[in-house]
């Protein structure tokens, strides 16, 4: 049988009708996504192990049950990611079979083999998929596509449990750690979080939490951390307990990715929210024990071309500080919903049409703008909080991905909010006082190159003069174990590049350097170095005054970290 990349090209193209072989020979030229976007779309979805209604198609081409079952996991695995859990396009192009059944077995198989300049992988000259495997998909695609159930309260009510009620809890801090310095680091293929002291840079707990875990915030307080893993499981943890750890948690839906919690004076601690990817849907929940309250489906029209779209899944989340408002992307429908908290009964939502594709995002710093990268559509959404709308639809590089982006005051245009990006070397700094500097507000004033494509997130703090920006996506080694750091005053000398995965001082293993995050003095930065779950990883400590290296963390139990969050500046906002 051939091996994946082991068929002669020529031999293979001869054998394609000549319309295929034109797709190819294009895709060869122009391969669609680039290995950075494509280790980043094609996460792995829970989904793949829920059970699953499934109709038999009798026009589609003929599968065991076992065959299904093995093309199901592959679908979930790799594809739902970009072309939706139902197939029915998100990032991706639909693969319902009234499109797919008139293009065959064969076509299918020549795509999915060998991608598309529009922007499908070429799954088996990749090596990541076998031939059989692409023989299997292009069979499972033709079929009709199995439905994931719904999860409502009933089934969230199911799964809630409250281990410490409020009332058990300690009246008063009941441990010695400087919990304002404490970082969560989201251990992501244990399903675990590391509770590291910041101060002492000793681990204080690993809670176990939901499968690979993606971030963590902050109650206004600063009392509870929120955990949500992409399995929708939220853990709540006390960090005022002896051994911080698990008071309350849920599973709010299928597949999820956001969580915040109710910022406004008045407010504090009283709600959290969680937005779940499977099924498209957000959940208010009381802030002290997790009671799932109020479930809005997201389900609705596109903005561009109002057509209903099944499934936009909810992605980033963000609390304002000035009004009792959460800030939900919507991302397939490109919708901002401004979710008002102050009446759930009568529940207030503004629906700012942004753009398609939305997904993360935070606020610049007077905290009245919030900006949101929509990543396949290039541009960075200005919504005005105050007013309820839109300020402006800002045009930036390839796929913004800025985390929640960084802000400072740049030395000619005044306070501005910079991202990277996934697919090319430039960070885009867009101008962010319409009052001072008005006619610089919400456009590019500046551009940055930075090492390369396939960076995720972008940093600074208020009282640091450094920005840096990872880039653990980029394919070649030397830049995804590096980060890149600007001076803000002299923006125009470009970067110094950091080696902290050398610096990690670790053997074998990609170590990807992920997301830099400042303690609470704003004077050290934090970077994972992310290495497969049976190879050790670290934590690297810089000092941000003199760019050298401070701390390296290593510890058996940090496998595969990633995120990190310093419970300040998560709580307050500050990046
Ligand atoms: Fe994330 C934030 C979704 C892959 C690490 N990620 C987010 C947010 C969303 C999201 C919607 C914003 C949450 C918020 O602010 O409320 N991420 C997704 C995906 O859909 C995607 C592309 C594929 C997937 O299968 O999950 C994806 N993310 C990744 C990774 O591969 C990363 C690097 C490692 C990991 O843990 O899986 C990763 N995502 C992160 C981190 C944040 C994040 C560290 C928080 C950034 C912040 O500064 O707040």
């Amino acid at each position: 049988m051939l091996q994946p990349n082991s068929l002669p090209r020529t031999r293979l193209v001869a054998a394609l009708p000549f319309a295929v072989a034109a797709i190819f020979a294009q895709a060869q030229d122009k391969p669609g996504v680039s290995g950075t976007e494509l280790r980043y779309q094609a996460g792995s979805s829970p989904l793949g192990a829920v059970e699953m209604h499934q109709d038999v198609n009798p026009k589609a081409p003929v599968m065991t049950k076992a065959e299904f079952e093995q093309a199901r996991q592959i679908y979930f695995q790799r594809c739902a990611g970009c072309h939706g859990v139902l197939r029915k396009g998100a990032t991706g192009k639909p693969l319902t079979p009234d499109i797919t059944l008139s293009k065959g077995t064969d076509y299918l198989k020549v795509f999915i083999a060998y991608g598309s300049p529009a922007g499908m992988p070429n799954w088996q000259t990749s090596g990541e998929l076998t031939e059989k495997d692409v023989d299997l998909m292009a069979r499972y695609v033709q079929q009709t596509p199995p439905q994931p159930p719904e999860y409502g309260m009933k089934e969230m009510k199911a799964t809630w449990k409250v281990l410490v009620p409020p009332e058990q809890r300690p009246k008063k801090k009941m441990n010695s750690y400087n919990i304002q310095n404490v970082f969560s680091t989201t251990l992501r293929d244990a399903g675990e979080v590391a509770l590291i002291d910041g101060d002492t840079k000793k681990i204080i707990n690993i809670v176990k939490t939901g499968y690979a875990v993606h971030i963590s915030r902050l109650s206004a307080s600063g009392r509870y951390l929120f955990v949500i893993g992409r399995d929708a499981k939220i853990n709540m943890i006390d960090l005022w307990m002896e051994k911080p750890g698990t008071v309350a948690e849920i599973r709010v839906g299928l597949e999820a990715r956001s969580v915040d919690t109710s910022k406004f004076k008045g407010y504090e601690d009283k709600f959290a929210i969680a937005g779940t990817y499977w099924p498209p849907q957000f959940v208010i929940m009381k802030g002290d024990t997790l009671e799932p309250l109020k479930l809005v489906s997201t389900r609705g029209l596109t903005v561009d071309t109002q057509e209903y779209h099944p499934e936009p899944r909810v992605a980033a989340i963000v609390a304002n500080h000035h009004k009792p408002e959460f800030v939900v992307n919507v991302k397939e429908t490109g919708k901002v919903l401004l979710v008002n908290y102050a009446d759930l009964n009568n529940l207030k939502m503004t629906e700012v049409a942004a753009a398609r594709f939305l997904h993360d995002g935070g606020w610049e710093s007077s905290k009245r703008y919030v900006l949101m990268a929509a990543n396949q559509s290039n541009k960075v959404a200005v919504i005005d909080t105050v007013e309820g709308k839109l300020a402006s639809l800002v045009d930036v590089g390839k796929i913004p991905h800025p985390g929640r982006g960084a802000n400072f005051v740049h030395p000619k245009f005044g306070p501005v909010w910079a991202t990277s990006h996934l697919g090319d070397d430039s960070i885009s700094l867009i101008g962010t006082d319409p009052k001072k500097h008005s006619k610089d507000a919400w456009r590019v004033v500046q551009t940055l190159k930075g090492q390369g494509g396939g960076s995720l997130f972008i940093k600074t703090n208020p009282k640091s003069s450094h920005l840096y920006v990872d880039t653990p996506l980029n394919p070649d080694a030397k830049v995804n174990q590096s980060v890149a750091v600007f001076d803000i005053k002299n923006l125009d000398k470009g970067y110094t590049v950091l080696p902290i995965g050398e610096w990690s001082g670790l053997g074998e293993g990609a170590k990807r350097v992920v997301q830099p995050e400042y303690n609470k003095a704003g004077d050290e930065v934090w970077f994972s170095v992310w290495s497969a779950k049976n190879l050790q990883s670290a934590v690297v400590v810089v000092d941000d005054k003199t760019l050298k290296l401070k701390t390296v963390i290593k510890d058996p139990r940090l496998i595969t970290p990633t995120g990190h969050f310093n419970v300040y500046n998560t709580q307050h906002d500050i990046y």
